[in-house]
């Protein structure tokens, strides 16, 4: 069945979407209001998408590919047509930006759904502009829960579009997918390496253990159950993207607003509300950003 979806947020992510998504009826959401071609290079070739501008046709789908910071700001943009939107899907690393959207969306009495995705495929922008897929991978895609005004129940037989899979417990993928990044997101970011470094320069190894562990421990104190023990599923997901630079050092590196707010600050914000300490994330956090984490300042 053909969908209406539109996207907002053209980096890799968002272009391997729409690339994935052609068979549908997709509109490009930018910054200037314009159509968007979208260069997508996969296994050698290249194929070149041209996305019309969404004049505010109704939409099933409107996918946020933006970072998790700046998604509020790109939603309040396009605020006066967002009635014509059934469904959020925000496709972003990180945790706690989706019940900021649910409050705004509340406040601003838009009774759209709102799903999250978590992916684990792979690309990267080339210098001329071109996306370059990396790496396949899986998407999982699910409605988030948390809606405190929606008055009609929602209907759940309603699923993401091919190749996302749609899931009941999204929470507990993000919170899996969010162990990973608090440890490799951050290390990569302090130490400027490539993720597979982590397991292997002397330095850096104990310090990717020990955080390991204190997540662990975090995820237990907090009840959020864990498919798998954290050092080797982290050491694992290290070792298959060894050679890539995350998507927090290359932030850095291009001089852009990294996530960490949703990654480590999230996990620091939820121990504090638990009264747990984290001290190996709260010094990440003081290491990389040069200034503690206003959650472990609350605590102190
Ligand atoms: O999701 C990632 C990221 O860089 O944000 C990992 C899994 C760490 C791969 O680089």
């Amino acid at each position: 069945m053909t969908v209406s979806i539109g996207i907002l947020g053209l980096g890799a992510v968002g272009t391997l979407m729409a690339h994935h998504w052609q068979q549908h009826c997709l509109y490009a959401l930018t910054r200037q209001q314009q159509e968007a071609s979208c260069r997508l290079e996969d296994e050698g070739s290249l194929a070149t998408l041209h996305l019309p501008a969404w004049q505010g046709e109704s939409l099933d789908w409107l996918l946020v590919c933006t970072k998790a910071a700046a998604t509020l700001d790109a939603l309040q943009l396009w605020r006066p047509r967002l009635a014509a939107v059934k469904r959020l899907l925000l496709l972003q690393n990180g945790m706690g930006q989706h019940q900021q959207v649910q409050q705004w969306l509340d406040q601003q009495g838009l009774s759209c759904e709102l799903w999250a995705a978590i992916s684990t495929e792979g690309a990267w922008r080339r210098d001329d502009g071109v996306i370059v897929r990396a790496g396949k991978g899986e998407i999982l895609a699910g409605r988030i829960p948390i809606s405190i005004n929606s008055e009609k129940s929602p209907d759940t037989t309603v699923t993401a579009p091919a190749p996302c899979k749609t899931v009941d417990n999204i929470q507990q993928y993000q919170r899996e997918k969010l162990a990973v990044n608090a440890v490799i997101n951050p290390l990569t970011a302090l130490y400027r390496c490539r993720n597979g470094e982590l397991l292997e320069h002397p330095d850096y190894y104990p310090h990717f253990k020990a955080l390991c562990a204190e997540i662990g421990d975090l995820y237990q104190q907090l009840g959020w159950p864990l498919a798998f023990d954290p050092l080797t599923r982290i050491s694992a997901v290290a070792k298959a993207t060894a050679t890539n630079r995350s998507s927090t050092l290359q932030d850095h590196l291009a001089g852009r607003p990294d996530e960490l707010a949703y990654i480590t600050g999230y996990l620091l914000e939820q121990a504090a509300a638990a009264t747990i300490e984290l001290p190996l994330c709260a010094q990440l956090w003081q290491q990389v950003r040069g200034e503690p984490h206003p959650a472990t300042l609350r605590a102190t």
